[in-house]
């Protein structure tokens, strides 16, 4: 993705103090990674992910109609993604997360995180 993308950087369920960039720095330094699922073709790729709580998610929308990633806990919700558009997540909290497309509820994918 290019920077002249819109980009989002959405945290759900952490306290203020972890949002501060340095706290965010040093989740990283600690090891954690940043996973991308693409949405191309209405489908979510992959469309399970496993990964390691405190690890980062990034939604690409490739497709020309656009898409959300939303939890069905609302645990987390990428809002609306244009064409090109990202938004990156993290999930904090060791789990399973289904989510789906708003504008198409057919849409499902998994996020599996220990
Ligand atoms: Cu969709």
């Amino acid at each position: 993705m290019t920077t002249q993308n819109r980009r989002q950087f959405l945290k759900f369920g952490l306290t203020a103090a972890a949002a501060l960039p340095l706290i965010a720095t040093a989740a990283k330094a600690a090891g954690h990674k940043t996973h991308q699922i693409e949405i191309s073709g209405h489908k979510f790729q992959p469309n399970a992910l496993k990964m390691e709580a405190g690890d980062k998610v990034m939604f690409v929308n490739l497709d020309g109609a656009p898409h959300t990633a939303t939890d069905d806990n609302g645990a987390f919700d990428t809002g609306r993604l244009n064409k090109g558009e990202d938004a990156t997540i993290v999930i904090e909290k060791a789990g399973t997360y289904s989510f789906f497309c708003k504008f198409h509820p057919g849409m499902r994918g998994q996020i599996i995180a220990s």
